[in-house]
């Protein structure tokens, strides 16, 4: 009987009707990608340990778009999964979470009226709540991506999830999750630089961050202050998204895919922006090479600063728009 690699179809909540890389044994097809390290996606069924049940059917069409069918929070994952191994995998060369080839593994469906997603790396599992009606599960794109991220950063520069460090490891979080947003160019869940803005977290369609003015959602710091490490790390992530978007798309008023946004800078300046690609470039190869646990915002400054250096030259655009960048959330030298 047939064993092996089979592309489904996903009827996800967030991006639509999308391929979702599954494995068919004999009659029964599971949510399990052969293409991605062996990636697989359980339903939690609402319980709150263990893995509960592999996502198994006699056919490859998974879930119908809405929260009446349990399949279909499990089709956003995988999805999301797969659109972060391969942002990883073709932006950066990066195989994996730990860069070895091994997968993780999803658990959708996790307690009741939960309202969050979490990466773990003891289980080396990432985990999505439903939502506070249980109708809007937390699994779109960029939340998928910031989750896994966090094991990213783990097994990188294993950024210390309080003061500065833990901002930092925020920041990439979202930075990451915005790239992968971006990469899956999916007509319904579009790129944008808001993080949540899916899974209706605030109960009135409003994201949960705003990268290019932080402030926005009442809590996250623009720029930084002595201090600003003792914020709650997604607070203090909010200095490193500023610094991302504006080192991304500059300073001042644009509108991306339909979404306005306008980016003050603290020093007053203007920003030139060099674009997402070389920006997440940048971000990387410092979270790789450069950071460490410690790693505060003025070192953060110093890493991609060298990190930039090394890729595009001390002497050009790049260089400076990191400065510059850095300058306009009041991180200096
Ligand atoms: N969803 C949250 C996050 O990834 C979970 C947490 O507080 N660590 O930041
Ligand atoms: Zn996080
Ligand atoms: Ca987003």
């Amino acid at each position: 009987e047939f064993q092996g690699i089979r592309t489904g179809i996903g009827n996800t909540q967030y991006s639509g009707k999308v391929d979702l890389t599954t494995t068919q044994s004999g009659s029964n097809y599971t949510l399990t990608d052969g293409a991605r390290g062996g990636h697989k996606t359980y339903n939690l069924n609402h319980g709150s340990s263990g893995t509960g049940t592999l996502f198994s059917q006699t056919n490859d069409t998974w879930g119908n778009g809405t929260t009446s069918n349990a399949a279909t929070a499990g089709a956003d994952a995988h999805y999301g999964a797969a659109e972060t191994w391969d942002f990883y995998k073709n932006t950066f060369g990066r195989s994996g979470i730990k860069n070895n080839g091994v997968g993780a593994y999803s658990r959708v469906h996790y307690g009741n009226a939960y309202v969050n997603a979490f990466w773990d790396d003891s289980c080396f599992c990432m985990t999505y709540g439903d939502g506070s009606g249980n109708n809007d599960p937390l699994t779109s794109l960029d939340v998928a991506g910031h989750e896994m991220s966090h094991g990213v950063t783990s097994n990188t520069a294993g950024l210390e999830y309080s003061d500065e460090s833990g901002g930092l490891n925020e920041a990439t979080s979202d930075i990451m999750g915005t790239g992968v947003e971006f990469y899956a160019n999916n007509s319904t869940d579009v790129g944008d630089y808001l993080i949540g803005e899916k899974i209706n977290i605030n109960g009135d369609g409003t994201p949960l961050r705003y990268m290019d003015k932080p402030s926005k959602d009442g809590g996250s710091a623009d720029s930084w202050y002595s201090g600003v490490g003792n914020l709650d790390v997604h607070y203090s992530s909010g200095v490193a998204n500023h610094f991302f978007y504006l080192l991304s798309e500059g300073s001042g008023a644009k509108v991306i895919n339909g979404v306005s946004y306008n980016s003050p800078t603290s020093d007053g300046l203007p920003v030139t922006g060099i674009g997402r690609d070389k920006a997440l470039q940048i971000w990387y190869r410092a979270l790789t090479t450069k950071w460490t646990s410690t790693t505060d915002y003025a070192a953060a400054r110093t890493g991609t600063l060298a990190a930039a250096g090394e890729l595009y030259g001390t002497s050009g655009a790049e260089y400076k728009a990191v400065q510059d960048a850095w300058a306009a959330v009041n991180v200096g030298s």
